[in-house]
């Protein structure tokens, strides 16, 4: 099977994009989703993943990529209380293989998820993009966080890794999180994983790991999958084809050090799933989201492409955020989850890659 191009939805009465609207995106083949109501640690029931996926089939479209089963906080902390939570994300994944789901993404950053200081940032083409303003995120989590529940709030509008519930006991979640040093991070995320392997090798799913979201610690907390290094001790930690990776382009290059290509040609055996996105870096360390055409970032969108498409890798691949664009505006538009730019980012990524297969006949 070759490369398989997705898209992330939010599902019905949820997203104001419809199947029906990524059915006139040439080549998408995977719907990228997830039960959006439900909070992390709880049980995925069949019913609920049932009612989902026929939506998607009946759409024409496969529904083998979840984006995201959440891991509960007790889990990443390594509370005694982790190993229901455990059990209950194995009957997740058993609940969701007879579906035909394949991969599972998935994130293990302590309290938050995307980190952003501004969601709808102005950009010269009149198109508005998400933002981090690298000052902004040094001393108070409770301001950003509260930046970002507006949007909730003003909009009913629920993002995935910031659900109110969560949001509400900030104080003591990062109470909690407190005697969770990077090393005590990295024991609990292997203890983890080893549990899953076998219900991954009984199910045939692969869990791939999103990396973190800016790849560095903020606001005090360890943050792990943040660098080459790191996502090469992530591997042999927990050696195993089901232990893999979603490479995120975007997330990985808001640190310019790190050369997503050459992690592609070493890892692509074990990426299931790859993010797609463009950045640009300002030299005070901000940057900001841009389109996917290489020369409108700094990430090396077709040294990306071209190295996965050297590797004949077979994975999932999906634009991630777009920019917001015409009329998507905040109240009409999931941040970053807008229709247009990840349609012309779909086109971009399929015209290079049509390219490079036509010049190997
Ligand atoms: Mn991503």
């Amino acid at each position: 099977m070759p490369m398989q191009m997705g898209f992330r939805w939010y599902g019905e009465g949820n997203d104001r994009i419809r199947l029906s609207d990524i059915r006139q995106i040439p080549g998408v083949q995977t719907i990228v989703w997830a039960l959006h109501d439900k909070l992390p640690g709880e049980v995925w029931q069949s019913a609920e993943i049932e009612k989902v996926v026929s939506q998607i089939k009946a759409a024409g479209f496969n529904a083998d990529v979840v984006e995201s089963v959440n891991v509960h906080d007790d889990i990443k902390i390594g509370l005694p209380t982790r190993d229901q939570y455990i059990a209950n994300y194995i009957q997740t994944l058993r609940n969701l293989a007879p579906f035909g789901v394949k991969v599972i993404c998935y994130n293990f950053m302590p309290v938050f998820d995307w980190t952003r200081s501004e969601l709808f940032h102005p950009l010269e083409d009149g198109s508005t993009a998400l933002f981090y303003q690298k000052d902004m995120i040094q001393d108070d989590p409770k301001k950003m966080a509260d930046y970002v529940m507006s949007f909730t709030e003003k909009y009913h509008m629920s993002f995935p890794g910031w659900e109110p519930e969560r949001m509400a006991k900030l104080d003591e979640l990062f109470e909690k999180y407190k005697p969770v040093t990077k090393e005590r991070l990295w024991a609990n995320f292997q203890y983890f994983l080893e549990k899953l392997m076998p219900v991954c090798h009984e199910t045939g799913i692969r869990m791939a790991v999103h990396m973190d979201d800016p790849p560095w610690d903020i606001f005090g907390l360890p943050r792990l999958l943040v660098d080459s290094e790191s996502i090469d001790r992530f591997l042999k930690m927990v050696d195993d084809p089901h232990n893999c990776l979603t490479l995120c382009s975007g997330s990985l290059n808001a640190n310019p050090e790190n050369n997503v290509a050459e992690i592609v040609r070493r890892h692509w055996d074990r990426i299931a799933f790859a993010h797609i996105r463009n950045v640009r870096h300002y030299p005070n360390g901000d940057f900001s989201e841009a389109s996917h055409r290489d020369c409108d970032g700094d990430t090396g969108i077709l040294d990306i492409l071209r190295a996965y498409h050297d590797c004949g890798w077979k994975g999932y691949i999906r634009p991630d955020h777009g920019r917001h664009l015409w009329d998507e505006k905040p109240g009409s538009v999931r941040p970053g989850y807008g229709l247009y730019d990840r349609a012309l980012g779909i086109m971009y990524m399929l015209g290079a890659w049509d390219l490079m297969e036509k010049e190997n006949k």
